[in-house]
């Protein structure tokens, strides 16, 4: 295991010597997405005084309100990482379609699909807010096209978010466990603090907004109500809620101490013609793919979120994902329904 107090340049270079998968063009991709990750965080952390808290005054392309935050993210990426030759294309939630590397610059071997700011709505109070990431391959010189991005989570090369809160971390993985880096900004550096996050089997805390409680379908129903029910209850023990409003802020905390995340299918959005709310993409692949690789499950209440043959970029799914004993209690609750 690694070493806490090593930095990421250090920790990565230490892994591609034993993958031949991650070479030097990997290591300088992921040296660009922790100089984005560390402009942006120096934005958040100012807030008012940088001029970036508020509303953008425009929609994005799912007709959700953008804050000037969502819109700043995403060109603090998209100049982070074009000019490296890394890249081969860019796709991400503020972008209708993908974002192709200039002619200008060389184009490179991976993809990068993110979410530049999740949990937007948390920015202007002060609360916990972050960037959602997913790298796979582009093996291909010709330049990409929106379907080479539609990669099954499996896929992925590595995943990962940078949480902005009280103190900004990195979360990784490159398939080998999940690693958590501090930014120590004294000297601009993300110091490996957290050098194997597990997600315990078993939880007594769920993470669910219930102010959508009258449009959930039976099986979340049922299994939130049992545990609402506590040591009364068929769970026989009392359980916690939490709700960051942030994804990012919800599965770092269950990445830290275990829990279950759930952002389901309901009548609302069905009605509304939606598959979810949350994005296969940017938001539950690499999500997921964290949570297996920790040790717990990512599933929709029907499928593996990683085994999800994508039809389109922006495309969402519901999410259940966290300690593997709560998830697969839904799971069958949906086998049952
Ligand atoms: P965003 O990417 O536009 O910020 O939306 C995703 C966020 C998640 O971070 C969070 O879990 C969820 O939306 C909260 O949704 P709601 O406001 O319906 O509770
Ligand atoms: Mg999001």
């Amino acid at each position: 295991m690694a070493q806490t107090g090593t930095t990421l340049t250090q920790y990565l270079a230490e892994q591609s010597r034993s993958r031949d998968d991650l070479g030097s063009d990997f290591l300088g991709l992921m040296g660009d997405v922790a100089t984005a990750c560390k402009r942006l965080s120096d934005l958040v952390r100012r807030g008012e005084l940088a001029g970036v808290l508020g509303a953008a005054g425009q929609e994005n392309v799912q007709g959700e309100e953008q804050k000037k935050l969502d819109i700043i993210a995403n060109e603090v990426f998209i100049e982070s990482m074009e000019s490296s030759g890394h890249l081969a294309g860019i796709a991400s939630e503020e972008m209708d379609e993908h974002y192709p590397i200039p002619e200008q610059y060389s184009r490179g071997r991976y993809l990068l699909a993110f979410d530049p700011l999740d949990g937007s709505s948390n920015i202007d109070v002060n609360g916990s807010t972050g960037t959602i990431f997913s790298i796979t391959r582009h093996d291909s010189a010709q330049a990409p096209k929106d379907s080479d991005f539609l990669q099954r989570g499996r896929s992925q090369v590595c995943a990962g978010y940078c949480l902005y809160s009280s103190a900004s971390m990195l979360i990784l993985t490159i398939g080998d466990g999940v690693v958590g880096f501090t930014l120590e900004s004294s000297i601009g550096e993300f110091i490996l603090s957290h050098p194997n996050m597990t997600v315990p089997k078993a939880t007594s805390e769920y993470a669910i907004n219930s102010a959508y409680t009258r449009h959930w379908l039976a099986p979340e129903k049922r299994y939130i109500e049992e545990c609402n029910q506590g040591d009364t209850g068929p769970r026989g023990r009392n359980f916690n809620m939490r709700w960051a409003g942030s994804m990012v802020g919800d599965i770092h905390r269950i990445l830290c101490r275990g829990g279950v995340f759930l952002y389901p299918m309901d009548a609302k959005l069905q009605a509304a013609g939606k598959s979810g709310k949350l994005r296969l993409m940017y938001e539950a692949n690499p999500m997921g793919w964290l949570m297996e690789q920790a040790g717990g499950m990512a599933h929709t209440g029907t499928e593996s979120i990683l085994d999800i043959e994508p039809s389109d970029l922006h495309q969402r799914v519901p999410v259940i994902m966290g300690s593997s004993e709560e998830v697969q209690r839904v799971i069958d609750y949906h086998k049952e329904a």
